[in-house]
C-alpha cells in the first residue's frame, strides 16, 4: 500500500532532462534528497544480500562489447562450462543462504532460453533454491511469454534482464539484438506475474545524458521494476571495453541517488564494479539509497568483494557493540 505521503514520489512520466538536473545536482544536495526519499520508502537498516553464481558460463553467441562470456572476444581468459548439475547449484545455494544471502541469482550465458533439457534444469534449480527459504532470481536472456509463465510456476521471485544503457547508445555496445527485443522480454516477465530486476552499466563511454535516459525508460515502467542493479563497468582484457579505466566513485554514487530519486520503491543494487570501491564509498552509496549488494567472491565470470570484508563493511553498519569503547 502506498502512504500518502509516498504518492508524488512515485512517477512514470519523469522527462530525460528532469533526470539528468536531478543527478547534476550539487553532491550533497542530491544525497541529501536521495537519502530523504531512501527513508520515506525504506527502512535503510534493511540491505539485501544477493548471492550469484554462472550455472552455465563462456561461448554466448551474442556481441556484448563488456561482456567476457560471449564467444566473438576469443582473446578472453575465461574457463567455459556447461551447465552445472542441480545439486551442485543447491549446495552452492544452501551455503549462501548460511552465509546469511537473502536472494540466490543464477546466471546462463546463452542468447535466448531454448526448450529443453537445459531450460528443464534451470526449474529445478528455481524450485530448489525456494524450497531453501530463498528468493530466487535467473538471467537466461530472451524469453518467452510461455517459458516466463514456466518460471513463475516454478516458483521464481524476479527475473534479471537488463536495458545496460540508453536506446541510443545500445547499438554501439551491443550488435547482436535489438533495445526492442529486451523491452519484449521485459513485458513477458511483467505478463507472467514475475518481478523484473532491471538496470544497466555505467562507465561504457556513454553519456550522463545516456544513463538518464535509461532510468526515463525504467521510469516509465508501471509498476517499476523491482529491482534495479547498477553496475559499473568490470573492464575485462580481450573484451572491446577491456582497456577503459573503471569509473570514478563519485558517478557511482550519483547514478544510484538519481536511481533511487525516481524510482523510489524498488531496491537499488549496488552491483558490479563494487570492488574498486572503498568501504567508505560504500556507504555513501547505501546513504545515496542503495540497498542491495552482490554478496560472494565472484560475480559471474570476475571477482567480486571477498566475504570477510563484506562482514566487515556489515559490521561498520551495524551499532558499535555494548561496552566497545570507541578509542580502541
Ligand atoms: N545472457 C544473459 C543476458 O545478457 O541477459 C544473462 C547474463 S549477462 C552476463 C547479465 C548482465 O551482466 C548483462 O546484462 C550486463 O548488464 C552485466 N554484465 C556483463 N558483463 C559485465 C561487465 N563486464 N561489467 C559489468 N556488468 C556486466
Ligand atoms: C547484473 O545486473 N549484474 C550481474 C547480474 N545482473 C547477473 C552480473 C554482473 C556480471 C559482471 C561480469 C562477470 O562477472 O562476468
Ligand atoms: Fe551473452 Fe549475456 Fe554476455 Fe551478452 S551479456 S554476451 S547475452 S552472456
Amino acid at each position: 500500500m502506498t502512504h500518502p505521503e509516498q504518492g508524488p514520489f512515485l512517477r512514470h512520466d519523469w522527462t530525460t532532462d528532469e533526470i539528468v538536473a536531478i543527478h547534476d545536482l550539487p553532491l550533497l544536495d542530491l544525497i541529501a534528497e536521495a537519502n530523504r526519499v531512501h527513508r520515506l520508502f525504506h527502512d535503510v537498516s534493511d540491505v539485501q544480500k544477493a548471492s550469484l553464481l554462472s550455472i552455465k558460463t563462456g561461448g554466448c553467441p551474442e556481441d556484448c562489447a563488456y561482456c567476457p562470456q560471449s564467444a566473438h572476444y576469443r582473446e578472453v581468459r575465461l574457463d567455459k562450462a556447461g551447465m552445472m548439475e542441480t545439486e551442485a547449484v543447491l549446495a552452492l545455494a544452501a551455503r549462501a543462504k548460511a552465509l546469511g544471502a537473502d536472494r540466490f541469482c543464477m546466471g546462463a550465458a546463452w542468447r535466448n532460453v531454448r526448450d529443453g533439457a537445459g531450460f528443464d534444469a534451470v526449474l529445478a534449480m528455481v524450485r530448489g533454491v525456494r524450497a531453501l527459504g530463498l528468493e530466487a532470481c535467473v538471467t537466461l536472456g530472451m524469453l518467452t511469454a510461455s517459458q516466463a509463465e514456466r518460471l513463475k510456476g516454478a516458483g521464481l521471485t524476479a527475473y534479471n534482464h537488463n536495458l545496460d544503457t540508453s536506446p541510443e547508445f545500445y547499438p554501439t555496445i551491443v550488435t547482436t539484438r535489438t533495445y526492442e527485443d529486451r523491452l519484449a522480454t521485459l513485458r513477458a516477465v511483467r505478463a507472467a506475474g514475475l518481478q523484473m530486476c532491471c538496470g544497466g552499466i555505467i562507465g561504457m563511454g556513454e553519456a550522463v545524458r545516456d544513463r538518464a535516459s535509461m532510468l526515463q525508460i525504467l521510469a516509465a515502467f508501471d509498476p517499476h521494476p523491482e529491482s534495479v542493479p547498477i553496475n559499473a563497468l568490470v573492464p575485462v582484457a580481450g573484451t572491446p571495453l577491456g582497456q577503459r579505466k573503471t569509473i570514478d566513485a563519485i558517478d557511482f554514487v550519483r547514478m544510484i541517488a538519481a536511481a533511487r530519486i525516481v524510482l523510489p520503491a524498488a531496491r537499488v543494487r549496488l552491483s558490479a564494479g563494487r570492488s574498486v570501491l572503498n568501504r567508505e564509498a560504500q556507504i555513501l552509496c547505501m546513504v545515496a539509497g542503495a540497498n542491495s549488494i552482490f554478496y560472494g567472491e565472484t560475480l559471474l565470470t570476475t571477482p567480486n568483494v571477498a566475504e570477510y570484508e563484506d562482514d566487515a563493511l556489515f559490521a561498520a553498519l551495524a551499532p558499535p557493540r555494548a561496552g566497545k569503547s570507541v578509542h580502541s
